[in-house]
Parts: C-alpha cells; sequence; structure tokens
C-alpha cells in the first residue's frame, strides 16, 4: 500500500537538489482534492447543488460546488510560502498571496472544477491544476509568472471525482495515477506508469458542433467515423461532456478528444492555462500528444489569462492523423 505522499517522497530522493517544496506543495493540492471530493459526496444530500446564481469570468453560471472548490484550492495554497502567485478559471485576474504570509517560489493555475454542469445529474467533474516555477525574480508574484507556456510545467495533473476519485499528476518523469480509499483518506497508488495506447478505442467531439466545422474537421472526424478504412480505422464514439472524464478514459483506453474551433468559437471553447496546458503536459508524460489541431499546445505562448484554445489530444497516431488531414485541406 504506497500512498501518495510516499510515492512523492519517493520521487524527491531521486532529485538531489529537491528542496522538498514542490513535494509539499503536491501534498496540498491532494489535500483540497479531498475535501472536494467529500463535499461532492454529500453534495446532493446538504442541498449545495444547484447555481449559485452568480456567473464566472467565462460567463458560464456557477454552481455552488464551483465557488467551495475554487475558495478551497485557493486556501489550500495560499499560505503555505510555496506559492507566489494563482490564477483559477473562475476568477478574472490573478490571485495574489495575503500579504500576512510568506510568498514562494512556484505558480499554480487550477480549473477547480471542471464539467461543473454535469453536477446536477451526477455526472463526473475533476480538477485540474498546473505548476510552473516563478519567474519574476522578487516580490509577491506577478501575471508574468503564469503566463508561460505549458512546456514551461514543473508538474501538472488532476483530479477525477467519478465512480472513485483519482488524482493522476506528472513531475516530467511520467505519469502515476493514485484512487482514494475514503476509508482511510489516502489516496493510494493504482497506476504506477500510465502509458496511453498509440493508437485509441475511442473518438470524443461534441458532434452538434459539426456543421460549424472546417471542411478539414469534418473530413478528420468523418474518418473516426469509418468512412475511410484505407485511411483510418473507425472509433467508438464516447463523449460525457466533462473534460476530465473524457480524457481519463482515453488516456488509459486509447482514443482521442477533441474540441475544434468552429464558425461560433472561433478559438475554441476550452481554456489553454486551466485546461488544454496542463492535459497536454499529462498526455504528453503519457507517450500522446496535443495539439490546436496542428500546433503543439505546449510550445503555445499565452498571451492573456483566459484565453482559449481548439483541443486535440490523446492518442499520438490519431492526434498526428488529424493535424495531417488539416495540411493537406490547406488549414494548418
Ligand atoms: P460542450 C465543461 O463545461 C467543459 O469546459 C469541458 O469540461 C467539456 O469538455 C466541454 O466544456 C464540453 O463542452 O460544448 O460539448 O458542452
Amino acid at each position: 500500500m504506497i500512498t501518495i505522499e510516499r510515492f512523492i517522497l519517493d520521487q524527491e530522493e531521486k532529485y538531489p537538489e529537491a528542496t522538498g517544496e514542490l513535494s509539499n506543495l503536491l501534498y496540498d493540492i491532494a489535500l483540497a482534492a479531498k475535501i472536494i471530493a467529500a463535499a461532492i459526496r454529500r453534495a446532493g444530500l446538504v442541498n449545495i447543488l444547484g447555481s449559485a446564481g452568480a456567473t464566472n469570468v467565462q460567463g458560464e453560471e456557477q454552481q455552488k460546488l464551483d465557488i467551495f472548490a475554487n475558495e478551497t484550492m485557493t486556501n489550500a495554497l495560499n499560505h503555505t510560502g510555496r506559492v507566489c502567485v494563482m490564477a483559477s478559471e473562475e476568477d478574472e485576474q490573478i490571485i495574489p498571496v495575503p500579504s500576512q504570509y510568506p510568498s514562494g517560489k512556484y505558480a499554480v493555475l487550477y480549473d477547480p472544477l471542471d464539467g461543473s454542469s454535469n453536477i446536477d445529474v451526477n455526472g463526473a467533474v475533476g480538477t485540474i491544476f498546473s505548476i510552473y516555477r516563478r519567474v519574476s525574480l522578487e516580490g509577491r508574484g506577478s501575471e508574468a509568472d503564469v503566463l508561460q507556456p505549458g512546456c514551461r510545467q514543473v508538474a501538472a495533473g488532476y483530479v477525477i471525482y467519478g465512480s472513485s476519485t483519482m488524482l493522476i499528476y506528472s513531475t516530467g518523469q511520467g505519469v502515476a495515477g493514485f484512487t482514494l480509499d475514503p476509508s482511510i483518506g489516502e489516496f493510494l497508488l493504482s497506476h504506477p506508469k500510465i502509458v496511453t495506447p498509440r493508437v485509441g478505442k475511442y473518438y470524443s467531439v461534441n458532434e452538434s458542433n459539426f456543421a460549424r466545422w472546417t471542411k478539414g474537421t469534418q473530413w478528420a472526424v468523418r474518418g473516426f467515423h469509418g468512412d475511410r478504412p484505407e485511411e483510418i480505422t473507425g472509433k467508438n464514439s464516447r463523449y460525457i461532456g466533462s473534460l476530465v472524464a473524457d480524457f481519463h478514459r482515453n488516456l488509459l483506453a486509447g482514443g482521442i478528444f477533441m474540441y475544434p474551433a468552429d464558425s461560433k468559437n472561433t478559438r475554441g471553447k476550452l481554456r489553454l492555462l486551466y485546461e488544454a496546458s496542463p492535459m497536454a503536459f499529462i498526455a504528453e508524460q503519457a507517450g500522446g500528444s496535443a495539439t490546436d489541431g496542428v500546433h503543439r499546445i505546449l510550445d503555445i505562448v499565452p498571451d492573456n489569462l483566459h484565453q482559449r484554445t481548439p483541443l486535440v489530444i490523446g492518442s499520438r497516431e490519431d492526434v498526428g492523423y488529424v493535424a495531417d488531414t488539416l495540411r493537406r485541406m490547406g488549414e494548418g
């Protein structure tokens, strides 16, 4: 029985220069995940379900659990002295460390509760996190510390609150998965090294947007339908409408998730900093890949906190097929 704490310590021992701060930061996130998981499991019973009446910076109706999860992540991190600044999908501006607490060397970004529209129907939801070393030389952290390309992440991961609660993360040395044992309140190592199949069983995309896609995107998805077996073998369609759940299934079983740009969402719907970059880090660490259709997600230099990007992510050969198709159709 290897707890996440023990696993993180074992990993840290491989790096003599490690100070233990990143390890402790990962514990902080694991604690926040346990608190959020407990609230989600009780949500239907303590009337925490349903809209809080507010809308977030994305213009999306905020569920009460969104607000709870956002506050839980922020409060788990802001006093530790390990963080210089935070940023959340739910907050318009960066989240400074309160002046009474010391500033640290990491910037942490998070989508505290992704897929929250699934909460009221008991669908799987998740928390996504992304960790960078600060680039500002002194002071309390700045926007520059969070507007970094995904290739500079030192760690990233997600928690999926599904039939079980799992925490998946990478510090750049492969991907490990932990399953929460609620009877002891510990995340236990259940997936020591996750490697995603090169070719996937599933494709995941919201087909109701088909008419708004480019011709290249339509052509690629028709390939996944099985229309052109000479190019690519058809796949099963699976789409839950919760990125963490769709991504996690495809990561383990092999598959491709797409949220392309379309005539309504001309830069796609998903957020680069809080969704695409951390998931791309995990995908690549597991042997997969992630693009905006053509270009590597981790190479994109962000220019604003809430910028969106098209996302094609998962099994390497499937992601490559989409990029080849778009280039062939003059879209890359
Ligand atoms: P659509 C959830 O709101 C989310 O941000 C992702 O978790 C999910 O993949 C996507 O949006 C679903 O969007 O337009 O298909 O409902």
